[in-house]
Order: structure tokens, then C-alpha cells, then sequence
């Protein structure tokens, strides 16, 4: 018989091949409670219910409301654990795992996987005692941008980049979900705990998923149960006229707050834990509450009343922008658009809603300031909304370790003294809580996320969820250590070594051949590929780098420009609004500056372009022989078939980047005559 959480051959194990879990399968284990995710413990351990005593297992594995008594785990005091965690108790004989419930517990079984993982990899036992781990974050969601059907121009996956949906085949739910299983226990592992399962710009086919379609969500929904995962639909604004014949989508029309009522009761009916809605409204072409002259808190709390009595929660996304910009229009500023529309709303929103924002002002660049939104909405429940899927990071072409992003987004103290992370989590002062949501990167490939590497992205996402404070480099450790368990020590090191070369520095280098300083895009407007460095520059986006002969970069003052600046905090708004003290990474995000202006580490905007661009290039030299170092152990260590996609990769990647260089080098001296101060080649 097949084990039931082996994957089939073709598709890699991602950081759970059964080397991950051997070392605790090998010790004599007890499992005590019932349900899914006890069973999926029971499962993962290879428990089949002849073991031990409970008080004579080496590894007790239970969710703490099952543990008659200290005594009967072989321990002389239970632990407090944490709500949402676990605690783990190491005496000289036995470890002993309690969660606080079944879905907590089988998170703790993983996380007792990565500890030894890691231990083993870096020489280290674990000390007797107790350790206890809860998570930051209430809310740790994926959001799958995932359509039923092909879309002509965006494909299966919107901003995908790994393939079809492993939801959904031929206009269908798959009929086999086993890949939804094999990913749903992945999630588990990293902490994650929610998944939205369709594409927020909700297409004619998928907006049925509400109504046609529950009993195959309800299927979803059973896969992910058993990992300790709810689901969340995307749903369409105008579903009481797209799905309910009725002739208006008027939130304030008592018929249609009935539609959604009763809509949502039909959804629980179907899957008792659901999570809730997840809505994109007046936003790129979805309709919302601005037709009918009703605000955006009048939409989300006609949702939020259709929910409550079954629990569920509204997410809200404040993703709300006018996209029919002229680029002639100087005043009109899309990074200010989102603080525009809520920040007066704060306070107004139900407590069972929450306001999903983007980290950045303006849509996921490699650069941007964070959110001023985020500091903004006090008596808001809010969640910081990251990309995973690699849409203007190098599309799971180019290496682009996203961990050292993020985790400068979440500890930044954005409010003056509070991280983000704070903030969204509700922690340290009277905001309620909401917590961290992403765009996953994943797809029916056999890697996962189209690019072996990204994969670390996913896995890091769940644990900086979970964890802010964890650094980029240990979060890297640990997914090596699991990804690679069954690779002698020696062997072990060396992926270590490389992969620490190939990723740490991956979001700097891809930034650093990219767009400028923090002015964005430079990206074809359809694929959102590049280079193209004038793809928006006349388009109606909003999103320009206004460079001319003399100069580049965006005036977001307030003095001067759209005033952008002004909608942070102290001491950030002055920080921003100053020439002098803004950060060089954010310059042109808030400054037009001419090519001769003088940079903190003491270059010219110019120069600066010319070398960073060169030396971000050069740096790949370094990535390829690194990887290539690892040649000797292909076939095994490193399986073949991983290499061979890394290979093809770091060749697409360096082509790119590569591209990249040459064209903003030239563009900006074709702009500014002002020659490469290097020497370099300038076509
Ligand atoms: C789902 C960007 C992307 C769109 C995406 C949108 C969003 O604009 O390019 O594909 O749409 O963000 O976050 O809603």
C-alpha cells in the first residue's frame, strides 16, 4: 500500500520528503485525541496504533485537552501552552509535544521535524527542557490567483508562474485532489492556516464557485480540514446581480443584503468552517459599492453581517486605484489613492472585517515604501497583503530570495515605535488583530514554484507569518536542513554554503539590474516582464519615472508634489519629504532629483545607475559557480532533475539580467549624456 502522504514520483517532495520526518517515525510514539489533523499526526508518524503506553513512549504527540495528567505522559508537570501554539518538553527519555488543539498539534509535530532537522545540520542537540511557539499572526492566508478556465491573456494562474492551477482543470474542480492534499500538508508545515481558492478578479465561470459550485468546494475544503487549514472564496461584488438575478448590487438594498445572507448560510451549510470572503471591489474593472454611491465599509459590513452568524470574516482588500490615469495629469498620484479611499473609513469597519493592504503604496515592486495605510487605521483589524508569486521579482525566472524583503516590511517600526508586525497582529496596543496574507507561487509543476528555489519563498512566507523576528538566514537554514534531510552532513554543508551564496543576497541583485533607487516598473505592461523602460511611461496606470535630459524620479513631497509623503507618520513623513534624509534605495519613489544629485554613499544618481546595474550582473558570476561547485553530488544529494531546473534557470536569469543592464544603462545615457565614469561598455 502506498503511504497516504507520498507524492507521486514526478513531483518533488519540496521541504517534506520522507527524510524530514524519518528521524522522529524512528522513535516509539504515542498520539493521544481525535480528528483530522490527529490523524494526519498518527499518519505522518507511521503510528498505526500498536505503540506504547503513552507513558513510556520516547515521543508523546497530543493536543493538550487530551492529557488526563502529567503522569500519564510521563512528565511531572504539564506546560502552558500557548493558544494557536504548541509546547515542547525534552527530559532525559522523552519528548513530549502537547498543542493547544488538533490543528496546533500537528503544526508542532512539524515544527518538532524542523528542529531536528536543523539540529542535525548544524551539529546541535536539543537541550532537555521546555520551548514554547505561538504564532504573531491570527490570520497566515495564501491567496491563490487561480482561475477555472485559461484565461486568454493571463493564463490559468494569474501572475503565475509555475504552471496550471492544481485546483482546478478544464473549467472543474480537479477530480483527483491529491496535489491539494501534498500542498495543504506543505502549508501546514510552515504554519499557514488559511487559503483563498480563486482569483480575486472573479471571472463569470468562478464567480459560480459560490453557489453552482459548493459542493466542490466543500471537497477543497475536506482536503484542507485535515491540515488544519480553512478555506476563503473570492467573491465578485456583483454576485446579486451576476448570480442572483436581482437587478442591483446596492449594499444598502435590503434585498441584497438578504441575497448575501442566505447565500451564506447555503455556504455553511455546505462547509461548516469556512473561512469567508475574500473581495477585490472597485479595483481594475471590479465592481464594488462606488456604483451605487455607497462607501467601501458599506460593502465589506453588508458582507460582514451575511457572516457573523456563522463566524465568518470579510477581507477586504484596499487595493483601489484609478487605472484610466492620464500621464499629462501631474496631481493625480496612484501611491496616495489607497490612504485616500480608507484612511477617513477607520473605525467604520465591522470586527469581522478585515482590510488586506498591499505592503506598498503601489503593487508589489522590488522597492517601495511601506503602506502608509498600515499606520493609518488604528480601530481597524488589518492584514499586510505579500507577493510570494514572483510578478515583478524576476516571474520564478531569476533567483529572488523574498525572505530579507519581507522581514524588513514587518519589523519596520512604521508607526514611530510599533513593527508592522505589531500592528497587523493586534499586539502592544489597542488595534484589534488581523494579520499576514500572499499571493502563492505555486502551480501543477513538478518543482512547485516553476523555479526549485522560489519554493523557498513559500516555506519562508508561513514562517515569517508565524515568526517575524526569525532572520531571512535561519528561515534559509531551515528550509535547507529539511529540503535536503536526506543528504549525508558532509554534502549537506556544501548545499548549505551555496545556497547561503545563491539566495542571501538574491533580492539586492535582482534590484540592484533592475529599476532604479525605488522608481519601479520599467516593465512591460502586458506580461510585466522587463526590461521595457518606458512600458508605462504613457500609459494610463500611473505609474511613471518621469525621466527627461536633466533628471528622473517622482516628486511624492508635500511641498512640491502630490504630497504623498505627508500621508505617514512622524518621523517618517519628514524622513520621506527631505532630499537629505530620505533612504537612497527610496530616492526616486519620492523625489525627482537631477543625475548629478549626490547619493548618501556618495555616488551621483548616474553613476549609481551605471554601476550598480553592471555590478549586480557581475555578481551572477559568483551564483553559477557556486551552483556549479555542487556538480559532484548531482544525482545525488542534489537530485538531478533539480539541478538541471536550476540550471536552465541561471541561464534564463543571467540573458535577463543581462538584458536588464545593458538597456537601462543605455536608455539613461541616451537621456542624460553623461558618460559611465567606469569605462564600462554603454551601447
Ligand atoms: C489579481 C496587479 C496585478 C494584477 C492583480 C492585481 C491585484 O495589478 O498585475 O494581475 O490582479 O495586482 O492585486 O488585484
Amino acid at each position: 500500500m502506498t503511504p497516504d502522504n507520498a507524492v507521486a514520483v514526478t513531483v518533488h517532495p519540496a521541504w517534506l520528503p520522507d527524510a524530514a520526518l524519518a528521524p522522529l517515525r524512528a522513535q516509539p510514539s504515542a498520539v493521544l485525541g481525535a480528528g483530522p489533523c490527529l490523524d494526519r499526526v498518527r499518519s505522518e508518524l507511521r503510528s498505526g496504533g500498536r505503540g506504547p503506553a503513552p507513558a513510556e513512549a520516547r515521543l508523546v504527540v497530543a493536543p493538550v485537552e487530551a492529557v488526563a495528567s502529567p503522569s500519564s505522559v510521563g512528565l511531572d508537570a504539564l506546560p502552558e501552552v500557548p493558544a494557536g501554539g504548541h509546547a515542547i518538553v525534552r527530559t532525559a527519555d522523552r519528548t513530549v509535544l502537547l498543542g493547544a488543539d488538533g490543528p496546533a498539534t500537528l503544526r508542532g509535530l512539524y515544527a518538532l521535524a524542523r528542529e531536528e532537522a536543523v539540529g542535525r545540520m548544524l551539529g546541535r542537540d536539543a537541550a532537555p527542557g521546555t520551548t514554547t511557539s505561538a504564532p504573531e499572526q491570527p490570520l497566515r492566508m495564501l491567496d491563490h490567483w487561480d482561475n477555472m478556465t485559461v484565461h486568454p491573456v493571463m493564463g490559468q494562474i494569474e501572475r503565475g508562474y509555475a504552471g496550471g492551477s492544481i485546483f482546478y482543470a478544464d473549467g472543474e474542480v480537479r477530480a483527483d485532489l491529491g496535489r491539494v492534499r501534498d500542498y495543504a500538508r506543505l502549508l501546514a508545515a510552515t504554519g499557514v492556516e488559511a487559503v483563498g481558492i480563486n482569483n480575486v478578479n472573479v471571472h463569470a465561470h468562478e464567480a459560480r464557485l459560490l453557489t453552482d459550485g459548493l459542493g466542490d468546494v466543500a471537497r477543497i475544503a475536506d482536503v484542507f480540514r485535515a491540515f488544519g487549514i480553512r478555506i476563503f472564496l473570492s467573491v465578485s461584488f456583483g454576485s446579486p446581480r451576476v448570480l442572483g438575478g436581482l437587478e442591483t448590487a446596492d449594499p444598502l438594498d435590503p434585498a441584497v443584503a438578504s441575497w448575501w445572507a442566505s447565500t451564506a448560510d447555503r455556504v455553511y451549510a455546505a462547509v461548516p468552517d469556512f473561512g469567508g470572503f475574500l473581495i477585490k471591489a472597485d479595483s481594475e474593472g471590479q465592481p464594488g459599492p462606488f456604483a451605487y454611491g455607497r462607501s467601501h465599509a458599506d460593502g465589506a459590513n453588508m458582507l460582514a453581517a451575511a457572516l457573523r452568524p456563522h463566524g465568518g470574516t470579510v477581507l477586504w482588500r484596499a487595493f483601489v486605484y484609478d487605472h484610466h490615469q492620464d500621464w499629462r495629469d501631474r496631481t493625480t498620484d496612484r501611491a496616495r489613492a489607497s490612504y485616500d479611499h480608507f484612511a477617513p473609513l477607520d473605525g467604520t469597519f465591522a470586527d469581522n472585517v478585515v482590510l488586506q493592504v498591499k505592503h506598498g503604496p503601489m503593487d508589489f515592486q522590488v522597492r517601495e515604501p511601506l503602506s502608509p495605510v498600515l499606520a493609518a487605521m488604528p480601530r481597524t483589524r488589518l492584514a499586510i497583503e505579500l507577493q510570494v508569486t514572483q510578478e515583478y521579482t524576476g516571474q520564478q525566472r531569476h533567483v529572488c530570495y523574498l525572505a530579507p524583503a519581507w522581514r524588513e516590511y514587518l519589523r519596520f517600526p512604521l508607526d514611530g515605535s510599533r513593527a508592522v508586525a505589531s500592528i497587523v497582529g493586534g499586539s502592544g496596543a489597542s488595534s484589534p488583530a488581523g494579520g499576514v496574507a500572499a499571493v502563492s507561487n505555486v502551480g501543477d509543476d513538478a518543482f512547485w514554484t516553476g523555479h526549485p528555489l522560489a519554493q523557498a519563498n513559500l516555506y519562508a512566507f508561513g514562517r515569517l507569518a508565524w515568526d517575524s523576528t526569525l532572520t531571512a538566514e535561519h528561515v534559509l537554514d531551515e528550509w535547507i536542513a529539511l529540503t535536503f534531510a536526506g543528504a549525508g552532513l558532509d554534502d549537506l554543508a556544501r548545499i548549505r554554503a551555496v545556497l547561503h551564496e545563491v539566495m542571501d543576497g538574491s533580492w539586492a541583485r535582482y534590484e540592484g539590474y533592475t529599476a532604479p533607487l525605488g522608481v519601479g516598473f520599467m516593465v512591460d505592461p502586458g506580461t510585466h516582464g522587463g526590461p521595457s523602460v518606458d512600458g508605462y511611461e504613457y500609459s494610463r496606470w500611473g505609474t511613471y519615472h518621469f525621466a527627461d535630459r536633466d533628471g528622473i524620479g517622482v516628486d511624492r513631497t508635500v511641498a512640491t508634489g502630490t504630497g504623498f509623503a505627508g500621508q505617514f507618520p512622524s518621523p517618517w513623513r519628514e524622513t520621506y519629504e527631505s532630499v537629505d534624509t530620505c533612504p537612497d534605495e527610496l530616492l526616486l519613489f519620492f523625489h525627482h532629483v537631477p543625475y548629478s544629485h549626490v547619493l548618501r554613499s556618495g555616488k551621483t544618481v548616474i553613476q549609481h545607475i551605471y554601476d550598480s546595474r553592471a555590478e549586480a550582473v557581475e555578481g551572477l558570476d559568483g551564483v553559477e559557480a557556486a551552483w556549479d561547485s555542487l556538480a559532484d553530488l548531482v544525482g545525488g544529494a542534489v537530485p538531478a532533475a533539480f539541478d538541471a531546473r536550476v540550471r536552465e534557470r541561471l541561464e534564463v536569469q543571467r540573458a535577463s539580467a543581462v538584458e536588464w543592464r545593458d538597456q537601462v544603462r543605455s536608455y539613461f545615457w541616451r537621456k542624460s549624456g553623461v558618460k559611465d565614469a567606469s569605462g564600462r561598455v554603454v551601447y
